[in-house]
């Protein structure tokens, strides 16, 4: 990159900026949704100074304002692997891979995402991304025709590939080409009332999945939901229905704690939209919906192996309705630490290290003792947000909006070399990633106190 470059992060906050205006415009809803987050983040805030200090030193008051993930789902290898390119232009790479057919519903996916803590603070914007898997079409002659209707189909503007080209070959866009490409990428994600395929053609898909006719069906990989981050999303489900918005029964994931871990999600059903068939008949689809997340600590595989668990241990019962699902799991994860300094200490969860300001190390602690200087309050250690998603949550957040429980003959063997095969590269490991921050963070640290170390036995050598 030059200096005539516009950074990735800066093309990135951009985007996501005009993705957000544009689904407010497209999704009313998603505009009560946002002010109703804006409002329980604000009271909360007021609420905690203490939350609102933390996030404030960890550099993570601000992206709160900002932060929204959205997905799509495309249809092809060729699809999945230009989108990669534009989200690279935008500082998103695809981390982790999430195998969906296991809950009947027949994609398999990654998350494209920023990977380093500058980027992340500065906008953490996410985009779920789903590529359908035509070959779970038992019907031959039907898949097929989805395939032929796919190859036909341009995703991506040509004014939007000559840039992702450009930044290709030089490294990065000037601020007008920067602009445009903005401008020309949003287009992809578009609504489109119109459906590319005649009245029987999608009533066929649909009934093979609602999923298939979504993804076949039209222009391009409409944007079908864009999520607002909440600290509090036992609040905004409660108060959903005071602004007109009807929320799914259950939050997913985890309960409420006192640390908050992993992800927590609900959603409002998707919206019956008009549309028109290339025949001039006319119907209806539901495709996009709202969506609202809460978000705590990264788990490492000790910490995520237990969350698994126990989930699948309140799971065994009937839910009545979520004050009572609600219940059950908070019951069951009190075999969970809630505090930090446990979860660190059992290496159940990701940390940022700091170096406490004007720490002074003591003669005898060696900065190789990181239990020590924890005790000895010269580290310090704050909660790694998880970036990343939940499976399970997102079954059940397809599935609510499918208005289905999904096909249970898709239940077939995670195929993550195929989607790499398709995505044109491996997908990062999200957990080797908060592995590495977590790790920069203590040398950091350490660093840190280290010379602070030096400069005060050069002081004592003085006095
Ligand atoms: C994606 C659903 C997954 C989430 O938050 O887990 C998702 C989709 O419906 O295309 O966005
Ligand atoms: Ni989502």
């Amino acid at each position: 990159m030059s200096a005539a470059h516009v950074s990735s992060d800066d093309i990135r906050d951009q985007f996501s900026k005009v993705m957000s205006a544009m689904y407010q415009q497209e999704v009313p809803q998603y505009s009560a949704l946002l002010s109703l987050v804006a409002a329980v983040n604000e009271e909360v805030l007021a609420a905690s100074p203490a939350l609102r200090e933390t996030l404030a030193a960890n550099n993570a008051l601000d992206r709160l304002d900002v932060e929204r993930h959205g997905a799509i789902r495309v249809g092809t290898a060729e699809e999945l692997a230009l989108l990669r390119r534009m989200f690279a232009v935008m500082g998103m790479q695809p981390v982790g891979y999430y195998d969906l057919a296991t809950a009947g519903v027949p994609v398999h996916s990654t998350a494209f995402r920023p990977v380093d803590d500058a980027a992340l603070s500065r906008n953490p914007f996410r985009v779920f991304t789903s590529l359908l898997r035509l070959e779970l079409i038992d019907d031959p002659a039907l898949r097929q025709q989805a395939s032929d209707i796919l190859g036909a189909r341009r995703i991506v503007t040509p004014q939007a590939v000559a840039l992702i080209e450009r930044f290709e070959q030089h490294g990065g866009l000037n601020a007008e080409q920067a602009e445009q490409f903005v401008h020309q990428a949003l287009e992809t994600f578009r609504w489109h009332e119109q459906a590319t395929v005649d009245l029987a053609t999608y009533q066929r898909l649909q009934q093979e999945h609602r999923l298939i006719a979504d993804v076949v069906c039209f222009k391009g990989p409409h944007i079908n939901h864009l999520t607002p981050r909440t600290l509090d999303i036992d609040e905004v489900q409660r108060r959903m229905p005071q602004v007109g918005i009807d929320p799914k029964d259950i939050i997913e994931g985890p309960p409420r704690r006192r640390c908050p871990i992993l992800l927590r999600q609900t959603s409002f059903k998707a919206l019956e939209e008009p549309i028109s068939f290339a025949n001039a008949a006319e119907g209806h689809h539901t495709a996009r919906f709202g969506e609202i997340e809460q978000r705590g600590i990264a788990l490492t595989h000790t910490g995520r192996a237990l969350y698994d668990r126990l989930l699948g241990d309140a799971k065994s019962a009937t839910v009545a309705d979520n004050d009572a699902h609600q219940a059950r799991l908070s019951a069951v994860f009190e075999a969970f630490p809630d505090d930090d300094a446990t979860l660190r200490r059992e290496d159940l969860a990701f940390f940022h290290y700091h170096a406490a300001p004007g720490a002074k190390l003591a003669k005898s602690v060696d900065t190789g003792d990181v239990e020590a200087l924890l005790e000895q309050g010269a580290l310090t250690i704050s909660p790694m947000i998880y970036e990343d998603f939940l499976p399970v949550s997102a079954a059940g957040i397809f599935q609510s909006n499918l208005g289905d429980k999904g096909h249970s003959g898709y239940a077939r063997d995670a195929n993550q070399r195929q989607f790499e095969q398709a995505l044109g590269v491996p997908v990062i490991d999200e957990v080797a990633l908060y592995a590495k921050r977590q790790r920069a963070s203590l040398e950091q640290a350490l660093a840190q106190l280290r010379s602070a170390g030096d400069s005060l036995s050069l002081k004592e050598d003085i006095n």
